[in-house]
Order: C-alpha cells, then sequence, then structure tokens
C-alpha cells in the first residue's frame, strides 16, 4: 500500500479571487504529489510502516529508523498538512458557528484577539512553514511550524493551519505574504474546522 493524492474537494477555481487557480494547480498536482512520491519512496518496502496512517507515523515519529526518519518527518508532514490544508479551504461564504466564536473567545479573550495571534504567528513564520490552530491535551494553541514539520509530532492536533512556503502564494501575492494571510480568512471552511475542533 502507498499514499495516493487526495482529490480537491472543489474546483481549482473555486477560492478566486483570493487564492488563484494557477497556484492551486502547482500547489496541490505538483508540490503535494512531490510529497507523497517521497513519503512513498521513503518506507518502501518496509511493510510495518506501508501499514500505518500518515497521523500515526508522524505521532510516532521517534520510533521511525533513523535512515528515513527525517524524509518522514518531511514529506510525510508535507502530505498530512497539505492533505488537511485543502480541505479545511471551501468557496467564500462561510461563517464560524457560535461555538468555535466563544470557544476562542475563552481562550484570546475576543475573536480579534485570535485572528491577530494567528495572523502573527502566519506573518513572523521565518522563511518556509506554518501557522496552526491545534489541540493539545485539550488546550487551544497558535503557533508557527517550520517547514512541513506537522502539530502531530508535538503531539497537538492540527485544526487550523495556513501554507506560509511561497509556492502557497507567490504568483498572485509575490512577496506580500500579510495580503494572502488576510485574503485566507475569506475561504475557510468552518464546518470542518469545526469538525477538527470536536474530533
Ligand atoms: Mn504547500
Amino acid at each position: 500500500m502507498s499514499f495516493a493524492l487526495p482529490s480537491l474537494p472543489y474546483a481549482y477555481n473555486a477560492l478566486e479571487p483570493f487564492i488563484d487557480e494557477q497556484t492551486m494547480h502547482l500547489h496541490h498536482d505538483k508540490h503535494h504529489q512531490t510529497y507523497i512520491d517521497k513519503l512513498n519512496a521513503a518506507i518502501a518496502g518496509k511493510t510495518n510502516l506501508e501499514s500505518m496512517s500518515v497521523e500515526d507515523l508522524l505521532k510516532n515519529i521517534a520510533t521511525i529508523p533513523e535512515e528515513i526518519r527525517t524524509a518522514v518527518r518531511n514529506h510525510g508532514g508535507g502530505h498530512s498538512n497539505h492533505s488537511i490544508f485543502w480541505t479545511i479551504l471551501a468557496p467564500t461564504g462561510q461563517s464560524p458557528s457560535e461555538t468555535i466564536k466563544n470557544e476562542v473567545t475563552k481562550v484570546f479573550g475576543s475573536w480579534d484577539g485570535f485572528v491577530q495571534a494567528f495572523n502573527t504567528a502566519a506573518i513572523n513564520q521565518f522563511g518556509s512553514g506554518w501557522a496552526w490552530l491545534t489541540k493539545k491535551d485539550g488546550k487551544l494553541e497558535v503557533k508557527g511550524y517550520a517547514n512541513q514539520d506537522s502539530p502531530y509530532i508535538d503531539g497537538a492536533t492540527p485544526i487550523l493551519g495556513i501554507d506560509v512556503w511561497e509556492h502557497a502564494y507567490y504568483l498572485k501575492y509575490q512577496n506580500r505574504r500579510p495580503e494572502y494571510i488576510s485574503a485566507f480568512w475569506n475561504v475557510i471552511n468552518w464546518a470542518e474546522v469545526e469538525k477538527r475542533w470536536n474530533a
């Protein structure tokens, strides 16, 4: 068994004008596929690993044979992060539920406080990486992650995340990462976020 690229749950142009069609094609068809190909190559022939989910590979990263641990961390992380990312995006028009707003307010003081904490983590992530809202031991946290490091390797469950690698925004936004981050808030699949929240 090997990992395969999940289809996008919407059309490549469905997130326009916030995330452009060409970026979605390259990001999904090329970048995500490459993480999968390299993850499959790393675990090829290791039947105990081939039967594990990508989440379990990441949660158990310390037990992965040392010679492929970095590859699994990077490419397994890339596969997991992107698989989640596609599902937490959706055509514009959704709003967070009152439940999400209330939970977030308890932790971050206000909705704006949460948005600001998330945006700051995304803007300040040096170089390539992600910002994630995660749940760890039942507690919500916003944090930047370098490269393709997955919250799972941290013992945290990823809930809402933004890819701030340049490949995620450079065609449309060039060096204007903050503009891409504000656009992101228009295309969040809040129903899916809530599902991950309650899982
Ligand atoms: Mn990416």
